[in-house]
């Protein structure tokens, strides 16, 4: 008879989150709370991305966001499903969305809580037609007015100020990673029970870095500085690397790939994007609390992106996230052939 693996523990996310809620004394669970929403998000929008080639949800909403992007009806639906499982619980003050031009107040005839939920519905939906990992992505602060509807001020704040962020990726599996800032946790989505359980512990970026992550189509667009950096990855330049180049054409999937296997990304400011294409409130800033947790490092080129205080709820940043050697690398090339 063989021997039951008794290593193997079977952790829900539900469970997993409740455990740690006691780590702190003064938690009230909304916090907890809060994160099972977004898991119950990922599960109904996972539902939705991979059977989206049968059902009529492929193609574009026939409407436009607010950044001039074609809104898919998956997006649509994503950001949807999100605001339908937060407006009425009494858990946020304010919510922002990459769907929406302004701030998404709680009805009136709803409670407002003290957090703020910023997120990014389906990062990557453009590549949905082509089968291609997305992803939604959220960042979660402590609201800064006292009382009443909470405001945009409320969603302008630095990474600093974090009190979570994750990403749940729609992939070959669904994954959902969060950190409360005591270590990334992951959790892959089983669905014929529809629980989500850990299945990565206290992610850490490898010390041997795999993978740089840049739209090399881009080149010519690049600063002097991006271009010798991205030589001096590929072993040119005294590159002491020679890392191999992937590049998914959705954030969420690049990043995730290189928190797991270790290496960087990059979207660059270029001729085109002179601040960057990604966002910075709802990609960039949780995504590098993440990063950060997981022993890496996250820049704008010149800096910390953790400390960069926004002005504008879609405002946009250059990003470079990854391996802190690869990043600082990155920060070396831009001051010494871009200032
Ligand atoms: P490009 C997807 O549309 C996205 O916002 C990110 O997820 C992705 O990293 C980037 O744009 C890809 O942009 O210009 O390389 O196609």
């Amino acid at each position: 008879m063989a021997s039951i693996p008794t290593n193997t523990r079977i952790y829900t996310i539900e469970r997993f989150i409740l455990d740690r809620q006691a780590d702190f004394p003064d938690a009230t669970g909304a916090l907890t709370s809060l994160l099972y929403d977004m898991a119950v998000a990922g599960k109904l929008i996972s539902s939705h991305t991979t059977r989206a080639g049968l059902a009529d949800i492929l193609g574009s909403a026939g409407q436009e966001n607010v950044q001039g992007e074609e809104q898919q009806k998956l997006d649509v639906y994503a950001h949807r499903t999100i605001y339908q499982l937060n407006d009425h619980t009494g858990r946020l003050a304010v919510m922002g969305s990459e769907e929406e031009e302004d701030i998404v107040p709680i009805p009136e005839k709803y409670s407002a809580g003290k957090y703020v939920l910023l997120f990014d519905p389906l990062d990557g939906s453009s590549n949905i037609e082509y089968n291609v990992s997305v992803g939604t992505i959220f960042s979660i602060f402590r609201r800064k007015s006292k009382s009443g509807p909470g405001t945009l001020d409320d969603c302008l704040q630095s990474g600093r100020d974090l009190v979570a962020a994750g990403y749940i990726v729609y992939g070959s599996s669904t994954m959902l990673v969060y950190s409360t800032g005591d270590g990334v946790h992951g959790f892959t989505l089983d669905p014929s029970i529809g629980e989500f359980l850990l299945s990565h512990p206290d992610i850490k970026l490898p010390d041997n870095p795999k993978y740089y992550s840049v739209n090399q189509g881009y080149h010519r667009r690049w600063s002097e500085g991006v271009q010798r950096y991205t030589s001096w990855l590929q072993g040119e330049d005294g590159g002491e690397y020679a890392l191999s180049q992937r590049y998914i054409g959705s954030m969420i999937a690049d990043v995730h790939r290189n928190l797991l296997g270790g290496g960087v990304f990059y979207y660059p400011a270029d001729k085109k994007s002179p601040k960057g294409k990604l966002r910075l409130l709802y990609e960039a800033i949780p995504m590098s609390f993440l990063i950060e947790q997981a022993g890496g490092y996250a820049s704008n080129g010149t800096g910390s992106l953790m400390d960069v205080v926004p002005t504008e709820l879609h405002q946009r940043t250059p990003l470079y996230i990854g391996n802190r050697d690869l990043v600082e690398k990155a920060e070396e090339f831009i001051a010494k052939y871009d200032s």
